[in-house]
């Protein structure tokens, strides 16, 4: 085992043993990325991955406010495991802001919206940015839950702001995913519906205080009545974030999924799925590194010469650059335009 190595695997048992400044410290090498990450990912990837919920939305939606309502609820336990259901020890929550390298500002908001729990030693807050992860937070954020569940974390709520592609797959990261919006929604998430739709596992209309948000339920059930009739239909719940109404009821409700996905099996199919995405990620992004590799190295320069005075053509020098598959580890001819 490398000194780098054995110096992780000593973090991971102190943040395991509560260490909190370990744990940071580790988040920080998942973040920053390069070869301790990988190292760190070498040792998390054993342990069990924490039940992650994700919460995705609109900037302003009130996530953060009900990620801090929701981990008292969560904190009393799951309610479908019974009438007095086992407390869950300790819960983590990422904050995550994909539309930012730097997440400096919204930690200040994320950790003023969750002081309920600033100086609770069972609840640990953290704003994820990616400086240096291959592959950006689609595999930084997988990464850190699963140094959260080496950690000891049976529970981690994962917050990512933003409604695009990216968070939405940021969003799928998690076991259960809860979209929320607000009333009046439906205009400024018009583009991408169908993807909000896709990921989401129980749909809340938070501040239900405010005009509209019958309307705005009337728009989801319709939307869902046209969707696929999978076994499991999102449930829509009303919540007031600011003043926890709706709160345990929505906490009731992912428990709910939960189970659901325990008994269908889902649940190992979904971690497949994700194990698999994630891997193809990873492949994309070694692949293209050494694509980058080749094009920097003077073989590669040489070729462009040639190519540019006419003496060979851009397959033949593709083939050149490749042929002997050392580029590539070794794995045999490359074959330009088909398998
Ligand atoms: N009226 C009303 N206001 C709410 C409710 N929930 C949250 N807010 C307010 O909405 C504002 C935004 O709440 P946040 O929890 O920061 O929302 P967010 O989705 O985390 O925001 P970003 O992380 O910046 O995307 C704050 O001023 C909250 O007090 C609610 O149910 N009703
Ligand atoms: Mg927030």
């Amino acid at each position: 085992m490398s000194s780098s190595r054995t110096r992780l695997d000593v973090l991971l048992s102190e943040a395991a043993r509560g260490d909190r400044v370990a744990l940071a410290r580790l988040l920080s090498v998942v973040e920053r990325g390069g070869e301790p990450s990988r190292s760190l990912a070498g040792l998390a990837y054993r342990y069990e991955p924490p039940y992650t919920v994700g919460l995705t939305g609109a900037p302003g939606a009130g996530k953060s406010t009900l990620t801090n309502r929701l981990i008292t609820s969560a904190r009393k336990g799951w309610p479908e495991s019974g009438r007095d259901p086992e407390p869950v020890a300790q819960a983590a929550v990422l904050a995550v802001d994909p539309s930012s390298p730097f997440s400096g500002g919204a930690i200040l908001g994320d950790r003023v919206r969750m002081q309920d729990h600033a100086t609770d030693p069972s609840v640990f807050i953290r704003s994820m940015a990616t400086r240096g992860h291959l592959g950006g937070l689609a595999l930084a954020v997988p990464d850190a839950l699963r140094v959260l569940g080496a950690a000891g974390f049976p529970l981690v709520l994962v917050e990512t702001v933003g409604v695009g592609q990216m968070e939405v797959e940021v969003a799928a990261a998690a076991d259960s995913t809860v979209v929320v919006v607000t009333p009046g929604w439906g205009d400024s998430m018009q583009a991408n519906k169908a993807g909000l739709l896709e990921v989401a596992d129980v749909f809340v209309i938070n501040k239900a205080d405010r005009p509209g948000a019958r309307e705005a339920r009337r728009d989801l059930e319709q939307m869902l009545d046209m969707s696929h009739p999978g076994s499991w239909r999102p449930p829509v719940v009303e919540t007031v974030a600011s003043t926890g109404e709706g709160v345990d009821h929505l906490w009731a409700e992912v428990s709910r999924h939960r189970a659901h996905l325990r008994t269908s099996n889902d649940l190992g199919r979904r971690r497949r799925d994700r194990a698999a995405h994630v891997l193809r990620r990873v492949v994309t992004a070694v692949v293209l590194d050494q694509v980058r590799l080749v094009a920097d190295g003077e073989a590669f320069a040489r070729c462009v010469r040639e190519v540019d005075a006419g003496s060979l053509d851009p397959y033949t020098a593709a083939e050149r650059l490749l042929g002997d598959g050392s580029a590539w580890g070794g794995t045999g001819p490359w074959h330009p335009g088909g398998a």
